[in-house]
């Protein structure tokens, strides 16, 4: 059951899809009360046992109890435990006791702080800056249902097509043709499987969104085709501002629509990031969205089928505006000369001046005829720029599955694109970080998602490399990405680039597998990860479980996280076949009993774990989704009792594919046996 509740004067946000009347009674469970400066206050005791699952994309544990998180998105390159918001704002909790279920969702575009335990263990508080919010409850029978009715509530996932399940290559620096070939041949020479490389911000001409350079990729159509010859995918970035120079097409056609946020006195707002001055795009208008979509299209007609769109939080480097008053303040104290206060706080006047708050409150959008300032519906723009993209390829690719992937999202964005985690660096703790953001953003509506494996800031390590890789074998973007100035992070630089390459070749072995549950998933408003406690809430442990993860219909991970471990714990609420992987052709079959275990995974061991009456179809040899040959496999599982396995199949492009048509089941017989093969 869903409730509404309605405070002020709430402002469009797309997130919700499903009309519900307001209640008219007060809300049960939170008290609300009125804060300063118009924010509104929701309060609620905690039990001992609860656990609170949700808001997506943010530091720390699968269980968010005990921390300060924030709803604003931001471009935090160097997060860590303490940075209280990252680039997506997903206002979706979920408390979980054996006292009580219930799921809350606040759709409320400003900025949101979550004291979930914070400040006193035993009370969460949620404060909404701007008051003006639509807050909804559900209340289900259990979690997975709970977490239904969100997705009923938000809209059905997002659906890449098949190939973006490939292992993807990107770094930023490739700035040419020529760059692209040599990783491409490095890769399939050495048969590392690979299904796109991305191209990063250097492919463009001065950085000019929607250009490339000329000399670096003389004939971007004939490229392209070239690629696809050899069955990979180029995906570009596209930056959320639009350089402000005269001459420049998409800049004179967005000034010709007056397509930019604008500052109070009516004149376009101008930042800075890498291109030099910028105008942003007001997204939150339908015909900005239309003219920014159509931009994408000289993209597609040369050949180009997948994109990530980046800096979208927006991203400032800094404001005419902000480096002025940068300027004042230091002329302020430059007589008086400085202490080391003074000293401290001038080198943060000057550090602030990128994503500077003052500049979110500099500028406006036009929402339902009146000007909004922009700080009220900040969390609002990566999702904007998604929308405008996703508008813009069903108009020019009606019918088509396109990959699409932004830095800042917000729910509703969900339906139109999936989301990679940002920028991590290569570090273990975000390897871990990583894992654990997982089961929340699918539990927020971001099926398709993944992390930069290897970390993007800082230099990798070998073995950090390979177990980063061992749990992108599992997620459904599985990108290699790396900032400028790191350490070559391409599986081919490294002496042990034959382990990588066997831990790629389980992925493209699971490949059929891990689509097929990630389909059903999103076709059918379910979660393709999910805390432990989704399966067996009544198990104390298992709630309890941080870095052990349900997979699909009825698989769990258990990835190693640590440096120069060589195994871990693991806990399995009921007997489970381990199989443990050293490459697709290469790994053992256990069967475990319920309870604690300490596997031993050497650096490129590692496990994925089966219920039993479940199977998991193998199919080794791929190296690109197009070429896979998926009509025989074989099948590992321990079957007791009679049923069937549904392999979702289709052809990886449709946009709209009947959930059904796509179901090959395949009856599983009690046989004593772990493994057999299958043709169909
Ligand atoms: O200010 O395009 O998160 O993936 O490589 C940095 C360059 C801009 C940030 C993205 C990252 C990308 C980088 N971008």
């Amino acid at each position: 059951m869903i409730r509404k509740y309605r405070y002020g004067t709430p402002l469009p946000t797309d997130a919700v899809v499903k009309e519900i009347p307001a209640e008219k009674g007060s809300l049960p469970y939170f008290s609300a009360e009125n804060g300063e400066e118009g924010s509104l206050r929701f309060s609620i005791s905690l039990y001992p046992e609860e656990v609170i699952f949700g808001l997506g994309q943010a530091v720390r544990g699968m269980d968010k109890r005990g921390y300060r998180y924030e709803s604003w998105n931001s471009d935090v390159f160097n997060h860590t435990e303490t940075t209280s918001s990252l680039y997506g704002s997903h206002n979706f909790l979920l408390f979980f006791s054996p006292e009580r279920l219930l799921g809350i969702y606040l759709d409320d575009p400003g900025r949101i702080e979550w004291d979930l335990g914070y400040t006193r263990r035993d009370r969460a508080v949620i404060t909404s800056a701007g008051g003006n919010l639509d807050l909804y409850l559900i209340e289900e029978d259990n979690l997975k249902g709970i977490a239904r009715a969100f997705r009923e509530l938000t809209g059905r996932s997002y659906l890449p097509p098949r190939w973006a399940f490939g292992y993807i290559q990107s770094r930023w620096g490739y700035a040419s043709e020529a760059e692209v070939r040599t990783v491409v041949r490095e890769h399939r020479e050495r048969h590392i499987p690979l299904d796109a490389v991305c191209m990063d911000i250097d492919y463009m001409a001065d950085f000019k969104n929607f250009t490339w350079k000329p000399d670096a990729f003389p004939d971007l159509a004939a490229f392209s085709r070239e690629m696809k010859e050899d069955h990979l995918r180029l995906v570009p970035i596209i930056d959320a501002g639009i350089k402000a120079e005269e001459g420049y097409a998409p800049y004179d056609s967005g000034k010709k629509g007056d397509c930019f946020c604008k500052k109070e006195d009516g004149s376009d707002f101008v930042a800075a990031v890498w291109p030099g001055r910028c105008c942003f795009p007001d997204f939150l208008r339908e015909d900005v969205r239309r003219w920014f979509g159509d931009l994408y299209r000289p993209l597609l007609e040369a050949g180009i089928e997948g994109f990530w769109n980046d800096m979208n939080e927006p991203a400032l480097f800094y404001s005419d505006e902000g480096v002025a008053e940068a300027f004042d303040a230091a002329d302020r104290i430059r007589a008086g000369g400085v202490d080391y206060e003074t000293a401290w706080w001038l080198k943060d006047v000057f550090t602030g001046i990128a994503n500077n708050p003052e500049d979110y409150r500099r500028f406006y959008h036009r929402v339902e005829g009146k000007d909004v300032r922009h700080d009220l519906v900040h969390n609002l723009y990566g999702a904007g720029m998604t929308r405008a993209a996703a508008e813009g390829f069903r108009r020019f690719r009606p019918g088509e599955r396109l990959l699409l992937f932004s830095r800042s999202s917000f729910i509703g964005a969900h339906r139109n694109g999936g989301i990679w985690q940002g920028d991590n660096f290569s570090w273990w703790s975000h390897l871990k970080m990583a894992l654990q953001m997982l089961p929340n953003l699918n539990l927020c509506g971001f099926l398709f998602n993944g992390c930069d494996l290897g970390g993007f800031g800082c230099n990798v390590t070998e073995d950090l490399l390979e177990r980063f890789l061992e749990l992108g074998v599992f997620t459904p973007l599985m990108r290699n990405h790396s900032a400028l100035h790191t350490r070559d992070q391409e599986i081919y630089r490294f002496s042990s680039w034959e382990m990588m390459r066997d831990t790629v070749s389980v992925r493209y072995a699971l490949l059929p597998y891990l689509y097929s549950e990630f389909m059903k998933a999103a076709l059918r408003d379910g979660m393709y990860f999910r805390p432990l406690a989704f399966d067996w809430p009544e198990d104390r442990r298992a709630v309890r479980v941080q870095d052990q993860l349900m997979l699909g219909g009825d698989c769990m991970i258990a990835p190693v996280y640590e440096q120069n471990a060589d195994g871990r714990y693991v806990y399995l609420p009921e007997d489970m076949l381990m199989i443990r992987f050293r490459s697709a052709r290469d790994y053992d079959l256990e069967m475990l009993p319920k309870g604690d275990h300490r596997i031993s995974l050497a650096l490129g061991e590692f496990p994925l774990f089966v219920r039993k009456n479940h199977v998991v179809p193998l199919c080794p040899g791929g190296e690109s989704s197009e070429t896979l040959d998926d009509a025989s496999f074989t099948l590992i599982g321990r079957i007791e009792e009679e049923g069937v396995y549904e392999l979702y199949r289709d052809d990886g492009k449709t946009s709209d594919p009947d959930p059904d048509s796509g179901l090959t089941r395949i009856p599983l017989v009690p046989d004593g046996k772990p493994e057999r093969n299958v043709r169909i």
